[in-house]
């Protein structure tokens, strides 16, 4: 019941955010970056119930309990994402006691009300919060911010469960699925998972997992799934038994969103690694039991300008080819950690001073270079794997996010690696062959124009001349529906917009079109086409050669289809 409550309040901001701003003004830099901020809270932090510790400060304005605890919810569901737990700032700014306590509660309800052309939204004028819901928050907002629990070693132990222990398991594959085709789809707000059977494309099992998942990651041999919720909870699935299900189960932390397997050689499904958003750490497992090992925090400086953050999210984790090693970022810092998992008691790690604030990345076409965007600085920063040095930091465009990005040859400045962008309508090339294109190595080589901001996820596949690029958030709805797919052969020629949405068939609904994701051949690209929880969604399959619609997948399951992980992509970081 709470966690359907919490999905009802992540959703509303979500859905109601296309309609909520008009379309006139979709251009707008203001309303591009409310966009941004919405986003960044858009599921809302499963800390909302969590038992924090709390001091009474005389100085601020009286709140009841009752108050006291609906602030709590409503800051954990629309404010923290920007603001961070502890209110120290993020993306958003500070709002510790010491400042708004000096603005008083009328300026603050102004501010919430009204929202601000730095980006706050318009809580209370776009309707978002009441009145009383505004008065409340400017109150709330001057006490001392709640502190959740920290969480360690004996809390994640009491959680963790082996069902099926290593030496119950199938020795090989008990099923006749063709594993490579397989698809883990995210049913965000079912809190499950649909595996989905890439030729059939019908479902082979929906598995429960955590609440609002958030993605899926393949083990090095293809053999082993691994998928976080929101929640922390992470499930391990193996695909090898004759009807695929979950082996082990432990909750991390109490908020997550990134989970990793180690691919080095001789090292192949032997180990795994999650990072939390709270508290901000990331723990070490063994891979085929999820048995914690070891908890490294990231609290500590930023890059720039060198100070004490109290909590520095874990945001994306991508496991290195050259060396047994994971790269941690740590969004608040801007730091990456290359944690060598061969020696957990003399661990070693090697901390690179990136840009604040990393999210989202993935690995250039050979796997040596990985890229990650340090959203807040428009920047990507590129780190060579081989000698665990910094490559580059790559000024971009409004605010990167490329997923894990594109990977394709340009035809006239070579190999290159793609994002879209949050902030604005660009899509940046970078190129990324330090050896045979040396001149274009890690700067920007060509900047496309897009359907417009919003963009989330951008995709191609190293057997396709195609280059699909999504805009889910942009507030034009004709924009969010569809997709722009460009010729990689003739990039100067601009896009071409297909109307995934419409082509889904689905009545009323937000019908967003997010994550294109290939099969494992490269010749079909799969959309989700997302709708509220209680309104259906589909998953779009396109063939990439006639870009025409080849199924719709449209089944009483499929509810709020985000992100689609094909087990062959996934398993050798094909993107
Ligand atoms: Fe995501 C990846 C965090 C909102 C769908 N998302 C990621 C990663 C991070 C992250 C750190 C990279 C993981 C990795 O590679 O190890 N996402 C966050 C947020 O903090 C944010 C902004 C707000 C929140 O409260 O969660 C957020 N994300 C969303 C959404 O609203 C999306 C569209 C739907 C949803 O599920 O909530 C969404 N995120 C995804 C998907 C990926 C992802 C599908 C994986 C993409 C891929 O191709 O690898």
């Amino acid at each position: 019941m709470r966690q359907s409550n919490k999905t009802i309040l992540g959703l509303m901001v979500l859905a109601t955010l296309p309609f909520a701003i008009s379309a006139a003004h979709a251009q707008d830099a203001a309303v591009q970056h409310k966009v941004e901020t919405v986003y960044e809270s858009s599921g809302g932090s499963p800390l909302a119930n969590e038992p924090m510790h709390q001091n009474i400060n005389p100085k601020a304005p009286p709140m009841t309990e009752a108050e006291f605890a609906q602030g709590k919810e409503i800051y954990f569901q629309r404010c923290a994402g920007c603001h961070g737990v502890l209110r120290k700032g993020a993306t958003g700014k500070p709002l510790t006691p010491n400042i708004t306590l000096d603005r008083g509660t009328e300026y603050l309800k102004t501010f919430i009300n009204y929202g601000s052309p730095a980006g706050m939204p318009n809580w209370g004028t776009s309707g978002e919060l009441t009145e009383a819901q505004v008065d409340l928050m400017a109150r709330y907002v001057q006490q001392e911010p709640p502190t959740p629990p920290e969480y360690g070693m004996k809390d994640m132990e009491a959680t963790w469960k082996v069902m099926v222990p290593p030496d119950q398991r199938p020795t090989r594959q008990m099923n006749k699925l063709n594993l490579k085709n397989l698809f883990s789809v995210t049913l965000r707000d079912a809190g499950k998972i649909a595996l989905i059977d890439g030729d059939t494309k019908k479902i082979v099992e929906t598995i429960k997992t955590g609440y609002a998942v958030h993605i899926s990651r393949m083990s090095a041999s293809g053999r082993y799934l691994y998928v976080i919720g929101r929640d922390a909870r992470l499930d391990l699935i193996d695909l090898w038994m004759e009807k695929p299900g979950i082996v082990a189960e432990i909750k991390i932390g109490l908020e997550a969103r990134s989970v990793e397997t180690s691919k080095f050689k001789g090292f192949e499904d032997k180990i795994a690694i999650a990072g939390t958003y709270w508290p901000p750490q990331f723990v070490i497992m063994d891979g085929d039991t999820l048995k914690p090992r070891k908890i490294v925090s990231t609290r500590g400086m930023t890059v720039d300008p060198q100070e004490y953050h109290p909590e520095p999210r874990v945001a994306s984790i991508v496991a290195s080819h050259y060396h047994p090693e994971f790269l941690v970022n740590a969004k608040e810092t801007g730091k990456i950690y290359m944690v060598d998992y061969t020696d957990l008691v003399n661990l070693k790690m090697t901390i690179i001073d990136a840009a604040r604030f990393l999210h989202d990345g993935g690995f250039e076409s050979t796997g040596r270079y990985m890229l990650v965007a340090a959203n807040a600085s428009n920047k990507i920063a590129v780190v060579d794997t081989k000698t665990d040095k910094l490559a580059a930091l790559v000024d971009v465009g409004k605010t990167p996010h490329p997923g894990r990005g594109a990977n394709f040859v340009d035809p006239k400045f070579g190999p290159v690696w793609a994002t879209g962008d949050l902030g604005d309508d660009s899509i940046t090339l970078i190129g990324t062959d330090p050896v045979k294109h040396k001149q274009n190595a890690w700067k920007v080589v060509r900047t496309l124009k897009g359907q417009g901001g919003g963009s989330l996820f951008i995709k191609t596949n190293p057997k396709s001349t195609n280059l699909w690029v999504d805009t889910p958030l942009n507030p034009d709805a004709k924009l969010s529906q569809s997709i722009a797919v460009y010729d990689i052969k003739h990039l100067d020629k601009g896009y071409t917009v297909l109307p995934i949405g419409e082509w889904s068939g689905l009545g009323e609904g937000a019908k967003r079109v997010v994550q294109p994701e290939y099969n494992a051949a490269g010749d079909e690209v799969w959309f989700s086409v997302w709708s509220a929880a209680n309104k259906e969604s589909a998953i779009v399959v396109v063939d990439d050669k006639t870009r025409k619609l080849k199924n719709v997948i449209r089944d009483a399951e499929i509810v709020t289809p985000t992100g689609k992980f094909n087990v062959y992509n996934t398993q050798h970081d094909i993107y």
